[in-house]
C-alpha cells in the first residue's frame, strides 16, 4: 500500500533531453524543495515530516504544500504540466475531481474517467493570438515609423517656427524704438502748432467777446434812448419797469435817479455807471425800433481766414463768427447757429447780442490752418506706424506664451505624439458621441449634438511605473450630480490606425477609452519569429 502511494506520488515529465521521473504536481521551479531522500519541510517553514509524508494523501502541512498532488489539502496548488502548452497551477483539489481541468488531464490520473489531450488544439489557439498579435504589431510599426518621422519633421518646424518668432519679436522691439522715436519727432512740432493755433483761437474767442459786450451795451443804449437825443433819461429809464428792484412800489424817479446816478447819461457814462446795474434785469422794449448805431462789424480773426471765403464774412457782419467756426467738421453746431439766426429775427437786437454772446463761449475749436493740418497728417502717420508694430508685437508675444504652454506638454517618448497634438476623435455609441481632443479635452455630446458635457481635461501619462505612456488621464471635467468631477482614462493599444475603439463608463461618470494607435506598438513584439508548429513559452 504504502509503495502504491510513493509510485503515485511520482510522474515523468519532459526535461527537454526525455523523460524524468518527478514528485507529481510540484512545479518545476520548486522540485528542489522535494528531495526524497532528506525530510521535507513545509514550503512555510512551519513543519518538517519525513518525505514518505508527500503525496501521502493525508495534509500535513498548514499551506498545503506537502500534497501537490492529490486532493487531500483545500488549500494546496496542483502544478498541470501540459506538455507542448503552457504548464498551468489549478488548485489541488481539483485533482481526481472528475473534471478534466488540465490539457493534458494529468490531475485525473487517479480516475477512470479519460481525459482528451486538449494541448496541441490550445497550443494552435495560442499560436493564431500570438501570429495575429505579432503581426499586427509588426504592420503598426511600420506606421509607427511614419509618425515617428512626422513627429520629428513637427518638432523641428515648431521650433524653428519658435526661434523666428523670437527674431520676429527681437526685430520688431528695435523697429518699435526707432518709430517711437519717429513719432516723437513728429509729435513736437505738431504740438507746438496746435498750440499756437488754440492760443490765437482763445485771443480771438477773448476779443469777440468784448466786442460783442460793447455791441450790447450800444444796443441797450439806443433801446432806451427812445428820443434818439444820445442821452438816456430817468422818463426813458422810467418805461422799464422791470429794472425796479422793489417791485411791490411803482417805479419811482428817485430810484430810477439812483441807478442813472443822475437826471441823464451819456453813452460813456451809461458805459462806465448803469450797464452792471440793469444788465441782469433788462428786458428790450416790446416793439423794437430800428437800431441807429450800425453794428459793428467784428474782427476777421486771422485763425480762420485761410478757410473761409471773406465774401461770406462781410455779407454776414457779425454772424461771422458762427459761419466761420462752423467748419465742415461742425457742421452740427452750423445748423444751431442756423436756428439763433431764426431766433434773432423774431426777438429783439439785444437778445441777439446775447445769444451770440453765448455761442462764443460755447463755440468749439476751429479747423487748424493748413500747416497744423499738414503736421497733424504727418505725426498720425507716425503714431499709426508705432502702432501697429506694437500691435504686431503683441501678437508674436501672445503667440510666443501659446507655443511655451504647449512645449510644457508632455508629448510621449521623443515627442512622438506631437502630430495629434490638439487632433480630435470621435466615438458613436447608442446615446452619445464621445470625443477627445488629444492633449486638451475630452466630451460627451449628446446624440443630435443637444448638450455636451466635458468629462475631462488634459492632466497627465498615468501608466504604470514602468509604462507610463500607457494611459491618458483627463481629470476635473464637469461635476457629476451629487459626485465628484468626470474624469478619464485613455488606454493606448496597438493598432495601425489612430482611433477610438472603445468608450465605457465602468463607474458613475468615471470614463474610460480605448485609443488604438501605431505609436503603442511594440518593436520587440513586432521582431519575434515565427516557426510554424513550435510555441516558444
Ligand atoms: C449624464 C451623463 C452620464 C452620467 C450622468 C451622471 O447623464 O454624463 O454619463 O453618468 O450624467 O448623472
Amino acid at each position: 500500500m504504502h509503495v502504491a502511494v510513493i509510485l503515485c506520488s511520482f510522474t515523468s515529465i519532459s526535461d527537454g533531453n526525455g523523460e524524468q521521473t518527478v514528485l507529481r504536481g510540484v512545479q518545476t521551479s520548486l522540485l528542489s524543495m522535494y528531495i526524497p531522500s532528506k525530510p521535507f519541510t513545509c514550503l512555510d517553514g512551519s513543519l518538517t515530516v519525513p518525505f514518505e509524508f508527500v503525496n501521502d494523501d493525508y495534509c500535513d502541512c498548514q499551506d498545503g504544500s506537502d500534497e501537490p498532488g492529490t486532493s487531500a489539502c483545500s488549500n494546496g496548488q496542483f502544478f498541470c504540466e501540459n506538455k507542448g502548452y503552457l504548464g498551468t497551477l489549478i488548485p489541488s483539489h481539483f485533482v481526481g475531481d472528475g473534471i478534466c481541468d488540465c490539457c493534458d488531464g494529468s490531475d485525473e490520473y487517479e480516475t477512470t474517467i479519460v481525459c482528451n489531450n486538449t494541448c496541441f488544439e490550445l497550443t494552435q489557439k495560442f499560436q493564431a493570438v500570438r501570429d495575429a498579435r505579432r503581426t499586427l504589431h509588426e504592420a503598426g510599426i511600420a506606421k509607427k515609423k511614419e509618425i515617428i518621422a512626422k513627429s520629428k519633421a513637427i518638432t523641428s518646424e515648431r521650433q524653428e517656427h519658435f526661434n523666428k518668432l523670437e527674431q520676429d519679436l527681437n526685430n520688431l522691439e528695435n523697429d518699435l524704438k526707432e518709430k517711437e522715436k519717429l513719432k516723437q519727432e513728429a509729435e513736437v512740432p505738431e504740438y507746438a502748432a496746435k498750440e499756437k493755433n488754440q492760443k490765437l483761437w482763445e485771443e480771438n474767442r477773448a476779443m469777440q467777446q468784448v466786442m460783442v459786450r460793447d455791441q450790447q451795451i450800444r444796443e441797450i443804449f439806443v433801446d432806451l434812448d427812445t428820443n434818439e437825443d444820445s442821452l438816456v433819461s430817468i422818463d426813458e429809464l422810467q418805461k422799464h419797469t422791470e429794472l425796479d428792484i422793489n417791485q411791490e412800489n411803482e417805479f419811482t424817479v428817485e430810484e430810477v435817479r439812483s441807478i442813472l446816478g443822475s437826471d441823464s447819461v451819456n453813452f460813456n457814462e451809461f458805459n462806465a455807471i448803469v450797464f452792471e446795474k440793469i444788465s441782469n434785469s433788462y428786458q428790450s422794449s416790446p416793439e423794437p425800433t430800428t437800431p441807429t448805431l450800425e453794428p459793428t462789424p467784428l474782427p476777421e480773426p486771422s485763425i480762420y481766414s485761410a478757410t473761409t471765403p471773406s465774401s461770406i464774412l462781410e455779407k454776414h457782419g457779425y454772424e461771422e463768427e458762427e459761419v466761420t467756426t462752423t467748419s465742415s467738421s461742425y457742421k452740427d453746431n452750423e445748423e444751431e447757429n442756423n436756428n439763433d439766426r431764426d431766433d434773432y429775427h423774431e426777438s429783439s437786437s439785444v437778445s441777439t447780442s446775447l445769444e451770440h454772446e453765448k455761442h462764443i463761449h460755447a463755440s468749439l475749436a476751429p479747423e487748424y490752418d493748413d500747416e497744423t493740418k499738414v503736421l497733424i497728417q504727418i505725426a498720425d502717420q507716425a503714431r499709426n506706424e508705432y502702432n501697429q508694430v506694437k500691435e504686431k508685437i503683441i501678437q508674436i508675444k501672445r503667440q510666443i506664451q501659446d507655443f511655451k504652454k504647449q512645449s510644457d506638454v508632455d508629448l510621449g517618448p521623443n515627442n512622438d505624439y506631437a502630430p495629434i497634438l490638439d487632433e480630435c476623435f470621435d466615438y458613436d455609441e447608442r446615446e452619445y458621441t464621445y470625443r477627445i481632443c488629444m492633449f486638451k479635452t475630452a466630451k460627451q455630446i449628446s446624440k443630435g449634438g443637444s448638450s455636451q458635457v466635458t468629462i475631462g481635461y488634459w492632466d497627465s501619462w498615468s501608466g504604470p511605473k514602468d509604462d507610463k505612456y500607457l494611459k491618458m488621464k483627463y481629470s476635473n471635467g464637469a461635476t457629476c450630480w451629487n459626485g465628484p468631477p468626470r474624469s478619464l482614462t485613455v488606454t493606448l493599444k496597438c493598432g495601425t490606425e489612430q482611433k477610438l475603439s472603445d468608450v465605457r463608463e465602468p463607474s458613475r461618470c468615471e470614463y474610460t477609452m480605448t485609443f488604438e494607435t501605431p505609436l503603442a506598438c511594440d518593436e520587440t513584439i513586432a521582431n519575434r519569429s515565427l516557426h510554424p508548429g513550435h510555441v516558444e513559452f
